[in-house]
């Protein structure tokens, strides 16, 4: 555009304020964005990439097999899940569990996951995050043909990447299938040491539900939650984290559900380390973090103050259970003073996971109610993980 003519300098002027303005605004987005923990530079919204450094972000990191080969068995199929005592909902599990049991390997394994498909209509398992071949990637009527009533399907695919992932139905019935809650961690350990070096790990997998409605009919819009669980559990229900002062601790947020969920911390602040696995440039200290369907986050809390801190969802509906307060989506994380008894094993999220997990077996198991089975040194175990020192 010519800034010798003068009616065109002013329609530059007009057009320079307006881009200002959404610059302006983009710029603002950006900071909400960054409050949710996804800013990844300090101008934020402002710097302009080139096809260079994108490329250079986006290329495939080369990863070098480990040579192991980890097998894990999962059965899918309804079960009587209880929400919180006296609430009980047919759920569609995996091995019986809500959520399914954490599939944790490390970069460069070969992960060999056999499913069968125990319920009455088809399935399909997504590997949410994980860069696998197009044909393992589990998109029913796009990648494969469904799973179908009564039949299996086993997954191939080499762990690329560390981080913190999912699984979840990506069936014809998704939509009910993972809010009955066919979903879980996916965990893939660095191949080298551990940067955050936590001394206590919690994985939290969000769920919401419709108790007492049938999904099957209801309309494909539907969101009618009166339930919502972390790691298939309501408040009361939930397992508070135990933890000591001083502590650092790593939370592993993974939201498979169908709704926003601005997760709030008291007393403490978190820092954002990781958004989908991904490493965050430059970590972001908050008290309040925005959970979007899909996402998973990696947060570190110092526990650097003694008492009861709740972490919930701060969009109060998900605070209930069917419209009672308090409910749902709180976690207390207990911190005990560093003079102080050590937390009881019984208020403890942390349970140690171990080769020693209950009914885990290094075979390929044909008893469904048996947790994903592994090879010793990685064993799977349903819900909760923690482990001291990672
Ligand atoms: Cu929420």
């Amino acid at each position: 555009m010519s800034l010798r003519v003068p009616g065109v300098v002013s329609v530059a002027a007009v057009v320079a304020a307006i881009v200002a303005s959404a610059i302006g605004g983009y710029a603002l987005a950006g900071a909400r964005a960054g409050s949710a923990g996804v800013a990844t530079g300090t101008d934020a919204g402002l710097a302009l990439a080139s096809r260079t450094s994108l490329e250079q972000l986006l290329a495939t990191k080369p990863i070098t097999p480990t040579g192991r080969t980890k097998t894990f068995d999962l059965a899918i199929g309804e079960t009587t899940w209880e929400l919180v005592p006296g609430v009980t909902t047919q759920a569609v599990a995996v091995n019986r569990t809500v959520p399914g049991p954490t599939i944790r390997v490390t970069e460069g394994d070969a992960v060999v996951v056999n499913v069968r498909n125990q319920l009455t209509e088809p399935t399909s398992i997504h590997w949410h995050g994980v860069h696998v071949p197009n044909d393992q990637d589990g998109v029913s009527g796009v990648t494969q043909d469904p799973i179908p009533a009564g039949g299996s399907y086993t997954y191939r695919f080499t762990a690329s990447h560390a981080g913190t992932f999912m699984y979840h139905a990506h069936g014809p019935k998704s939509r009910e299938q993972i809010d009955r809650g066919l979903y879980a961690p996916l965990i893939i350990d660095p191949a080298g040491p551990d940067q955050i070096a936590a001394d206590v790990e919690q994985v939290l997998a969000i769920g919401n539900w419709m108790v007492g409605s049938d999904m099957a009919t209801m309309g494909a819009m539907s969101m009618d939650y009166n339930y919502f669980t972390m790691n298939g559990k309501s408040y009361p229900a939930t397992t508070p984290i135990a933890v000591r002062q001083g502590q650092l601790v790593r939370l592993r947020i993974v939201n498979p559900s169908q709704t926003l969920h601005p997760m709030h911390l008291h007393g403490l602040d978190m820092a954002v380390v990781a958004k989908d696995g991904e490493a965050l440039p430059q970590p972001q200290r908050l008290n309040t973090l925005d959970v979007a369907p899909g996402d998973t986050y990696d947060v570190v809390i110092l526990a650097s103050a003694p008492g009861t801190w709740l972490f919930h969802c701060h969009d109060l509906h998900h605070v209930t259970n069917n419209g009672v307060e308090p409910g749902g989506l709180i976690v207390p994380i207990v911190v005990t003073a560093s003079d102080g008894p050590s937390p009881s094993p019984s208020a403890s999220a942390i349970p140690a996971a171990s080769s020693a997990a209950p009914s885990a077996s290094p075979s390929l198991s044909s008893d469904p109610t048996a947790p994903a089975s592994t090879t010793p040194e990685h064993t799977a175990v349903p819900g909760m993980t923690a482990m001291p020192g990672m």
